[in-house]
């Protein structure tokens, strides 16, 4: 079962900086003093453990990082702006389309805690005080902050189950999946081997969680063939077990303790889950003296049901014809997981030794210029950046601007492009008569 979200993200833009000058007693316009605007925060997606499936991202599906604050006088930097994290569960993989719409992995987290920068943040501006030179000592330019873009990504998750069903064949294990959610796996009145994993979706009104019929475990998928291995994944990635009997049997005892048998064999990690026992088919079961007559025996069996806490030390009785007593399996094993998850989740955060962080590599900045006729295009956010803000019809402004744009190697790609008077120069919305 594979669970899918499509979101769009963006990062914060940078903020702006800022054209200021000293002002002190006496000093009618001291040095530069504007400060740099602030980084835009970063679109950050982190693996956790405590989620499992994707359907938060059904209801919001647009996420915005915040923008960088403008910088002030007095050399005040801009605040950065605030990081967006998105939470998603371990195994999510992150896709983005190129301009081509081709889709391309960017991220695959596959650890607790990974995380991953979705978008980085736009850089602030520098203030003018960075604009000072040796020939010009009042800058009245700064650059503008770095706008960032919005991006289509898709999220796809491998959905494992929360909880697996096991026991013997024919106890009903498929028939209980059926009633307690949508899924519609084959039910029949003789030992049969469900050959995929079902998933069955289960929401209990505060909860959703995902379960799953693991067969194969007593049907031999444990000798390796080809079956196993897809259960056994499922069954590894559980975070507990209903161990399901029939009430119908003969001898509870003997079925139980050869599931466990089973369950050894396969992998001893199964028997460190907790486990919650339901005996089915109660419809069938003559009255309330043998009801208690098993779970007495059941009760022993578990020691009174204090095995070191796995257990939850209650007999579910159920039926999945008359559909009694599976609303409260399911909120138990609702409220069991809940449990279990939120302990999880604290001690990921404690325990988070190191997780991959992976950051995409930064822009490369390098300038270009498309001639058309007597129009040249310059393609540099740098340049556009110096340009966006400033006054150009001020002279002044004008000279320190040309200043700057030799300085990035804006002038030398023109006149590479073979740029004379008469022609226009455009970078971004900004253009200028070229003499
Ligand atoms: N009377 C009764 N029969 C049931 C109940 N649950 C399952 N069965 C029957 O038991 C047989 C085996 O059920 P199935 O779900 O395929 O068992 P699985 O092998 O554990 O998946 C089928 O004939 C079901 O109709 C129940 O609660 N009551
Ligand atoms: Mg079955």
């Amino acid at each position: 079962m594979i669970d899918t979200a499509n979101i769009s993200i963006r990062a914060g833009n940078g903020g702006e900086g800022c054209v200021s000058f000293r002002r002190e007693k006496y000093v009618p316009l001291g040095g530069p003093d504007g400060g740099d605007g602030g980084k835009g925060g970063d679109v950050i997606i982190v693996a956790s453990e405590g989620h499992h499936m994707l359907t938060a991202f059904r209801f919001i599906r647009r996420f915005k990082a915040g923008d960088g604050g403008n910088g002030r006088g007095r050399l005040k930097s801009g605040k950065s702006g605030k990081d967006c994290i998105l939470e998603v569960p371990v195994g999510t993989i992150i896709k983005e389309q190129d301009e081509r719409g081709k889709e391309a992995i960017v991220a695959d987290l596959k650890e607790n805690g990974a995380k991953f920068v979705l978008a980085v943040g736009g850089e602030g501006g520098k203030g003018n005080k960075k604009f000072a030179r040796s020939e010009n000592r009042t800058p009245l330019l700064a650059e503008d902050g770095e706008e960032t873009s919005e991006k289509n990504l898709s999220l796809e998750l491998q959905v494992l189950a929360d909880v697996g069903i096991i026991g013997k064949p024919s106890v009903g294990k498929s028939s209980i999946l059926r009633t307690c959610s949508r899924a519609r796996p084959a039910v029949a009145d003789y030992p049969f081997t469900t050959l995929e994993p079902v998933l069955g979706l289960v929401d209990v009104g505060y909860k959703t969680f995902v379960i799953a019929e693991i067969p194969g475990l007593i049907e031999g998928a444990h000798k390796g063939s080809g079956l196993g291995h897809e259960f056994l994944r499922h069954a590894k990635r559980t975070e507990g077990i209903v161990h399901l009997l029939d009430g119908t049997s003969d001898d509870l005892t003997r079925d139980y303790n050869q599931i466990k048998e089973e369950m050894l064999m396969y992998d001893k990690h199964l028997l460190d889950k907790w486990e919650v026992i339901a005996v089915n088919k109660v419809d069938m079961v003559a009255n309330e003296n043998q009801k208690q007559e098993i779970e007495k025996e059941l009760l022993c069996l578990l020691g009174g049901g204090s095995e070191e806490g796995k257990n939850r030390g209650k007999i579910h009785f159920v039926s999945a014809v008359s559909g009694e007593g599976v609303n409260e399996l399911m909120q138990e094993l609702a409220s069991t997981l809940t449990e279990t998850l939120s302990q999880k989740e604290i001690s990921a955060k404690r325990t988070e030794n190191n997780p991959p962080v992976i950051t995409p590599k930064p822009r490369m900045e390098k300038v270009e210029v498309i001639r058309q006729n007597k129009l040249f295009l310059v393609n540099s956010s740098k340049a556009e950046r110096i340009v966006r803000k400033a006054k150009t019809e001020d002279k002044i402004i004008l000279a320190q601007v040309m200043n700057e744009l030799k300085r990035l190697g804006v002038i030398r790609a023109l006149e590479r492009a073979g740029i004379g008077s008469g022609s226009t120069v455009r970078i971004g919305s900004w253009e200028m008569e070229w003499e």
